[in-house]
């Protein structure tokens, strides 16, 4: 996001970051990109994309995916919370982009199947909560 295309960065599975093209990610934001913030705009319970354009107009991405989600909302006083699902961990984080800010909420693949998750809190206590298969919504215990 410095003027140019932007660039969107791969998972490929082993955790290495592969560089996609603008074909490939279909995102391009020709402008002078400023910020990026990650919320979901239509309640579909997957995150869409918020381009924050230095002197123009905010620029929208609506995910299109199909995917069925578990998201887990948090407030901001849970900066830091880490959670583990399946060995896939979300962290809520703060700060990072410009007059921008992404909601708390921490998004994860559906599960296929009743699991643990594992909840790291701030203060470093650990613990876990069952998740149904059909849940889709994973409300944290206070
Ligand atoms: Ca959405």
């Amino acid at each position: 996001m410095d003027g140019g295309l932007g660039l969107v960065l791969e998972n490929d599975g082993n955790g290495n970051l592969v560089p996609m093209t603008a074909r490939e990610s279909g995102l391009v934001i020709p402008e002078d990109a400023r910020s990026l913030a990650i919320t979901d705009l239509n309640g579909d319970q997957r995150p869409d994309l918020v381009f924050g354009i230095n002197d123009g107009q905010t620029i929208t991405y609506l995910n299109q995916s199909k995917a069925e989600t578990l998201v887990v909302p948090l407030s901001p006083s849970d900066l830091g919370m880490r959670v583990t699902l399946n060995g896939m961990t979300r962290e809520l984080t703060g700060g990072g982009s410009y007059l921008a800010q992404s909601s708390p909420v921490l998004v994860f693949p559906k599960p296929s199947e009743k699991t643990t998750v594992e909840i790291r809190r701030p203060n470093g206590s650990i613990e876990t909560v069952e998740v149904e298969s059909d849940a889709t919504i994973l409300n944290l215990p206070r």
